[in-house]
């Protein structure tokens, strides 16, 4: 590891305060270990909180409850949030069980399915949380770098047709998260009462990171073409899955540079699609992953959070002195690009035959959230009898959906028959299925405005709309967020609406409906009827003049209603109806 370079860094004086955390840390310890014993309040120390993170989870407190406690000048309701790494998605019914039972026991009795494939457990309480880290790793399962400065939950293709290209994606979305996790001993020194090991020498503990890790967060998808699910151009590295003839895996174009994050008002923040770097054969994959981590390591932005992922790395430095970087570390020149093809991002919902002729059920979860809801459907416990008869797996879609994987032909009406007694049947019309919301209130502390909570009462009104028009079977991509950090991705989709303040959003539009494009922003600060009157005229002018097979976001740019966005520092440019 290039340690000049790591300690140059440490040494500067313009370090953002998280450098001088993750430095003081001895390798993510902190104080973490004693704040948990402090009973005198829920939340645990500000640096510590930073520090958590690395460990897979986030303290928050209820935003609800925030008014009438501040009035009663009470500590604020305090929890935690867990998120699981899960590469690629996949658990076994065993776990499924272990995690419904933790959520009931230790969290809010609901399990969030996120954008990235995995599991949060939200209100999560001090006193419960080593317990819950526990029965996590009872069921084989752990949070290590579900959030952080690291390389966090690969995300994989999870199309059901499970053809081999999708088993070698897995696989490789497996390794790449072994290869890339933190190396510390404090996960287990904390949750797991192991063995307390001093803190030894960078090399021996974090070969790849080194004390202070990267300078942000970082993750990694495996894309299997045609379908763009995981959202590969919204993410620091990504590989596609290049096919011979055979449909075996000849090797993997390489993605870099993608992110969605950016701050109202900053116009030097932005998302961005990422760039596709070259190509690599199957066995370079993981020495180019670790090379793109250990540049972006060395090269990242270490004294302004808001300029550090990898996004701006590359824009900073250029693509060819990064892909020349990467080049010199693997000891090996990358291959050009070879030609893929995106088609769209979201589930086959229903059933679908593998090709060991094993079924899939894509059950669609609205914003992933699974609970059960007193007198509609009971999501949870449906999910949970699933669980207790199938012996096959779980898999999490970047769509927050869940897929029962390889399911025999003969359990196929048993497991029909639990699904449409809970509810779990999938009646949402086209725009509701292509929808997605991130958490937002009451838990998330970054906040501006509902998300999760809006959007299922805005999406009916809006089918509404479009059924009107004629438009209720068309596929439109619509994704909403609470706040500009993107995570739900919505500049990527054909309709975006972003927290601006309560009840107000921006709304975005124009993103292909393949995710290969960002959109633009259309309007400002909207409320809930200025998003209807927006939209509904355009959903007429679509119906009106749309070519065959144009989807929204295409007719929207081919009428002149919106301009195209190109990439990066593009997105702010020629804002707004362009007419
Ligand atoms: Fe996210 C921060 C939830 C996917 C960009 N995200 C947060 C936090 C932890 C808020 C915080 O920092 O205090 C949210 C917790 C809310 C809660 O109560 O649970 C949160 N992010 C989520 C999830 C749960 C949204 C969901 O509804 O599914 C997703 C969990 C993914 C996972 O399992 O790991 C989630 N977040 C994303 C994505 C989508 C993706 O990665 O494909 C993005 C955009 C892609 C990207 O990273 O650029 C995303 N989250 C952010 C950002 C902005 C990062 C940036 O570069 O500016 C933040 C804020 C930050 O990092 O400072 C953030
Ligand atoms: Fe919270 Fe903003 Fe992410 Fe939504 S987009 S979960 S509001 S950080």
């Amino acid at each position: 590891m290039c340690r000049t370079s790591i300690e140059r860094n440490i040494m500067s004086k313009e370090l953002s305060r998280n450098e001088r955390i993750k430095e003081a840390s001895a390798y993510l310890r902190g104080s973490i270990a004693d704040g948990l014993g402090e009973v005198v309040t829920g939340a645990i120390s500000e640096d510590d909180q930073q520090l958590v993170k690395f460990h897979g989870m986030y303290l928050q407190d209820d935003r609800d409850l925030r008014p009438e406690r501040t009035k009663k000048k009470m500590e604020k309701a305090f929890a935690f949030m867990i998120r699981l790494r899960l590469p690629g998605g996949v658990c076994t019914p065993d776990q499924w069980l272990r995690l419904d039972r933790t959520a009931r026991d230790y969290a809010n009795s609901t399990l969030r399915l996120t954008t990235r494939q995995t599991f949060q457990f939200h209100g999560v309480i001090k006193s419960n949380l080593k317990t819950a880290m526990q029965a996590i790793d009872a069921a084989l399962l752990d949070t290590l770098a579900a959030c952080g400065d690291v390389n966090r939950n690969v995300l994989a293709s999870t199309n059901p047709h499970q053809s081999r290209a999708h088993a070698a994606a897995h696989a490789l979305a497996a390794a790449i998260s072994e290869h890339l996790l933190p190396n510390t001993p404090a996960y287990r020194e904390i949750w797991l009462d192991g063995e307390k090991i001093a803190g030894g020498e960078e090399e021996v503990v974090e070969p790849i990171y080194g004390r202070t890790y990267l300078p942000r967060k970082f993750k990694t998808v495996v894309a299997v073409p045609p379908s763009n699910e995981v959202d590969i151009f919204a993410q620091d590295l990504g590989f596609i899955a290049i096919l011979d003839e055979r449909g075996e895996v000849e090797g993997w174009n390489v993605t870099v540079g993608g992110g969605m994050g950016m701050t109202h008002g900053e116009p030097d923040t932005h998302p961005r699609t990422a760039d596709v770097m070259g190509f690599c054969a199957p066995e370079d994959a993981l020495a180019v992953a670790e090379a793109v981590v250990t540049v972006q390591r060395d090269w990242g932005n270490r004294t302004n959070r808001k300029r550090a992922r990898l996004k701006y790395t590359i824009e900073d430095r250029g693509l060819d002195a990064f892909r020349a970087e990467v080049e010199r570390r693997i000891g090996k020149p990358l291959g050009a690009p070879r030609p893929f093809e995106f088609t769209s991002t979201g589930d086959r919902y229903g059933w679908t035959e593998g090709e060991d002729g094993r079924h899939h059920l894509t059950l669609f979860i609205e914003n992933g959230r699974l609970r059960d809801i007193p007198g509609g459907p009971a999501l949870l416990t449906g999910l949970r009898r699933i669980a207790e008869v199938h012996d096959g797996e779980f898999r999490i879609t970047a769509n927050q959906n869940v897929i029962i994987a390889n399911v025999p032909a003969e359990n196929r009406a048993l497991i029909e028959a639990i699904v449409a007694e809970h509810g779990l049947t999938a009646h949402a019309t086209a725009l509701r299925r292509n929808a997605m919301a991130c958490v937002a209130l009451p838990t998330c502390g970054l906040a501006l405005a509902e998300s999760e909570r809006y959007l299922p009462s805005l999406v009916t009104v809006l089918e509404e709309r479009l059924a009107r028009h004629g438009l209720g079977e068309d596929e439109i991509v619509i994704r909403m967020t609470g706040c500009p950090n993107g995570c739900a991705r919505p500049y990527l989709a054909e309709i975006g609406l972003v927290g601006k303040g309560p009840g107000r959003y921006n709304l975005y539009l124009g993103g292909a409906f393949n995710g290969s494009r960002l959109s633009k922003l259309y309007a400002e600060d909207l409320d809930h009827d200025h998003i209807v009157s927006a939209l509904d005229p355009l959903f007429a002018a679509y119906a009106r003049e749309r070519e065959p097979d144009e989807h929204f976001s295409a007719f929207l740019i081919r009428s002149r209603r919106i301009a195209a966005t190109g990439n990066g520092a593009d997105f702010h440019r020629n804002t707004g109806p362009v007419a």
